[in-house]
């Protein structure tokens, strides 16, 4: 008999073709929102769930779920998975990175571009008819090119922003990380390590690509915006609780930075009311892993995971290393 999963939210119905081969799929195509009890629900039985990175994977559900083994998160990041409760539970995690890394940092350059050149409210000024004559100084904004990329977080996504900034546009890019990188890969991606101090007050750009962890919250709040420039423009495409959204708010109200690029928030999808009024921030719904055949290619990895899981005993992409789970 085949084990049953449950895949969480509505994916490509491919790559639900390819599961049902192994597996007895529950599938939410209608992408229902469920409250974690009727997540917990759903999962009673199940051998396997494939996740996006909203549904919770914690204690309280591993002890409600003893059937459960494996979770495949679609995501490269994995905050909502408590690792630590899921190794103790004996249920393996996995990831979807690498096949992310090129689409993602794409998208933190346009964001970036997009923001510095103001293109959005540019946009909304033309499309609001108000558009009557040139001015010298219509939407003149910040250069991406010969300025000062900083980079917070650099991990493979963060070194695909770097190499883009210094081989493309000439950016001087300095970088901030947990563990300073080794010289080879510095060197790839012309960047010079700095502490978090000289980041915010040199970077003309600054972007956020570190992991979210009780570690990283509210990482770039009311301290650190008084440190930046106030011509600076600044990017999030990691995710919501890095920055500390209200007092980002209110330091793009009052001018004390310039610009925000933003594709994830506290609390998404709700977007804080303050962050909506502003005209210099770009916000966009967390899409900067967004392609075709990128968002497929995560699909099949979260899916081969769980199919290699079941035929071979072993993920391609482990987060982790559990004992095997009791049955
Ligand atoms: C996902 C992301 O598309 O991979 C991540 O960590 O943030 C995005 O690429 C999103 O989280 C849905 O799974």
């Amino acid at each position: 008999m085949k084990p049953g999963i449950l895949v969480a939210r509505a994916v490509f119905p491919e790559v639900l073709g390819r599961l049902a081969q192994h597996f007895e799929v529950d599938a939410n195509q209608l992408d229902e929102s469920w409250s974690p009890e009727q997540f917990s629900a759903r999962l009673q039985g199940k051998w396997g769930v494939f996740t996006m990175a909203g549904e919770r994977i914690d204690a309280p559900l591993l002890a409600a779920c003893p059937d459960l083994k494996i979770c495949a998160n679609m995501a490269v990041g994995y905050n909502n998975f408590d690792l630590n409760a899921m190794t103790a539970a004996g249920v393996l995690a996995t990831n979807t990175p690498d096949v992310l890394t090129e689409t993602t940092a794409d998208f933190g350059f346009a964001l970036l571009m997009a923001t510095a050149r103001r293109i959005s409210e540019s946009e909304h000024f033309l499309r609001s008819g108000r558009w009557k004559k040139w001015r010298y100084d219509m939407f003149a904004g910040a250069d991406i090119h010969g300025s000062t990329l900083g980079i917070l977080g650099m991990g493979r996504i963060g070194q695909g922003i770097a190499r883009r900034g210094a081989l493309g546009f000439g950016m001087k890019v300095i970088y901030h990380n947990r563990s300073r990188l080794d010289a080879a890969t510095e060197a790839q991606c012309q960047a010079r390590y700095v502490g978090k101090e000289e980041l915010l007050q040199s970077a003309d750009h600054l972007v956020l690509v570190l992991p979210y962890s009780p570690a990283s919250h509210h990482v770039i709040g009311g301290a650190e915006l008084v440190l930046m420039k106030p011509t600076a423009t600044l990017v999030n495409i990691a995710r919501g609780g890095i920055v500390d959204d209200v007092a980002l708010a209110a330091a793009l109200a009052a001018g004390r930075i310039a610009a925000a690029g933003l594709d994830v928030f506290e609390g998404e999808p709700a977007v804080h009311a303050d962050l909506m009024k502003l005209h210099n921030v770009v916000l966009t719904p967390h899409i900067a892993s967004a392609s075709v055949p990128t968002r497929l290619a995560m699909a099949n990895l979260a899916a081969d995971n769980l199919i290699a899981f079941r035929t071979e005993g072993r993920a391609l992409t482990p987060l982790n290393a559990p004992a095997a789970r009791s049955v």
